[in-house]
């Protein structure tokens, strides 16, 4: 199945926190693809918070779903991920965007990411890797980034 998973970080040094986890996880699941880093202001949060630098891979597994996420909340905590509140700067964060269309909703889990698409700092690095993606539940991915735009 194809997962699109997103990668952030804002804190220590992100681009090299950023290609060390995607080292990580190629070590782990097959990496087709990887965007171009981008930095962007802090999204929805309530805090001064330093610029992220964001990234979005497309990846391929048969893992299950919350195996998948085991293997990449395993990489952030041994990245020294630490989580005092919602959406707090982090060293590391990889999140599950799309996997395989798949939808689900439990309380480790929620698919496709729920706020994948009101994110330009998910579409845009997605948008480039995969100019026809689509996010499901949501269309295409082109379209979701040009809504943004036109806010
Ligand atoms: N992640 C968040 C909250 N806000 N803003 C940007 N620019 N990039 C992120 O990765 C990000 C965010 C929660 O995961
Ligand atoms: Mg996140
Ligand atoms: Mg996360």
């Amino acid at each position: 199945m194809k997962a699109v998973i997103a990668l952030g970080a804002n804190l220590g040094d992100p681009k090299r926190q950023i290609s060390e986890a995607i080292d990580q996880i190629r070590d782990q699941i097959k990496v087709k693809s990887v965007s171009k880093l981008i930095e962007t202001e802090p999204v929805g949060v309530a805090d001064k918070q330093p610029n992220y630098m964001n990234a979005v891979l497309i990846g391929e597994s048969e893992l299950r779903p919350l195996d998948l996420m085991k293997v990449l909340s395993d990489i952030e905590n041994k990245m020294g991920r630490f989580r005092s509140f919602p959406n707090a700067a982090r060293t590391i964060d990889i999140d599950i965007i799309d996997y395989g269309g798949l939808f689900m909703e439990s309380p480790e889990l929620t698919l496709p990411h729920p706020r994948a698409h009101l994110r330009r700092f998910v579409l845009a690095p997605w948008l480039e890797i995969e100019p026809d993606g689509e996010l499901s539940g949501h269309g295409p991915i082109r379209q979701l980034l040009a809504n943004l735009e036109a806010k």
